[in-house]
């Protein structure tokens, strides 16, 4: 993790947050447009699809993508979290939760995607898709992803105050700020209208961190403990598969899908 930046108000650092990679994928939202999609012969009035970027067209016999991601070396060692508030809830200090890496040398909480797909299945219709748990004075999960227009349920199961507080993670500029005074509160919210890389953070507890992919296209996968993932319905052709993990950053390999067909892309992320 390095250091992305600072706030400082009359000459006070207020703020000096541990920031992660950034990909160029999530500086430059696109703009979204509804516009009429014809699936499967079905006329779908206001398919959210993207003017110049994404349309939805019908896929029969797409392909699917599956990989592996691995480190391309030994798993940086990160000491564990030191809790400085409510230690009477949450301890004394909570394993770093930045590498997941399994028994094989699967790496979980990546996010795999396609990069500048412009057509392809429909999104998602589930209104709401994700949810963020504050359990134990960590987020849960800790990487999770959705799609434009869906909604995240953000709840608590622990009787210490949090603050859920999302940012785009590029400028820091805030989402929305809840508070969750409770155990057991639950409060369900919209997604940003337009696609984002979103850093969650709890202004209580400043080791608490979550990121949320908000995609405008639905080839995306969060890798779980065994570091697999899965892209199915991919339209044939050749795409730039991007894998994202907070700490080691992005990497970009190229694949190419048949129609029906299965095609493995291991991916090794440069540990840092
Ligand atoms: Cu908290």
């Amino acid at each position: 993790m390095r250091l992305i930046g600072n706030r400082i108000k009359g000459g006070i650092v207020i703020e000096f947050a541990a920031g992660p990679y950034l990909p160029k994928a999530c500086r430059k939202p696109r703009l979204l447009a509804r516009t009429a999609a014809v699936v499967s012969g079905t006329l779908l009035l206001s398919q959210l699809a993207l003017a110049d970027s994404y349309t939805v067209i019908p896929v029969t016999n797409g392909g699917t993508i599956q990989g592996t991601v691995k480190l391309a070396g030994p798993t940086p060692t990160i000491a564990p979290i030191v809790v400085t508030k409510n230690q009477d809830y949450c301890g004394e200090s909570i394993p770093n939760p930045v590498y997941v890496v399994g028994k094989d040398g699967g790496v979980q909480n990546v996010e795999v995607y396609l990069k500048d797909i412009t057509k392809g299945k429909a999104l998602p219709t589930d209104p709401v898709a994700i949810s963020l748990v504050n359990t134990h004075c960590m987020f849960k999960p800790r990487v999770q992803a959705a799609t434009v227009g869906q909604q995240i349920t953000i709840s608590s199961e622990d009787p210490v105050l949090h603050n859920t507080h999302p940012q785009n993670a590029e400028t820091n500029a805030t989402i929305y700020n809840i508070a969750l005074p409770y155990k057991g509160f639950s409060v369900t919210k919209p997604l940003p209208a337009t696609p984002e890389l979103i850093k969650v953070k709890c202004d209580a507890h400043e080791w608490m961190r979550a990121w949320i992919w908000e995609f405008d296209q639905p080839y995306f996968a969060t890798t779980g403990d065994d570091g697999k993932f899965t892209i199915k319905d991919v339209p044939p052709g050749t795409y730039t598969l991007v894998a994202w993990q907070e700490a080691a950053g992005e990497k970009s390999v190229s694949v190419t899908v048949a129609a029906g067909k299965t095609v493995t892309a291991d991916i090794q992320l440069q540990p840092k």
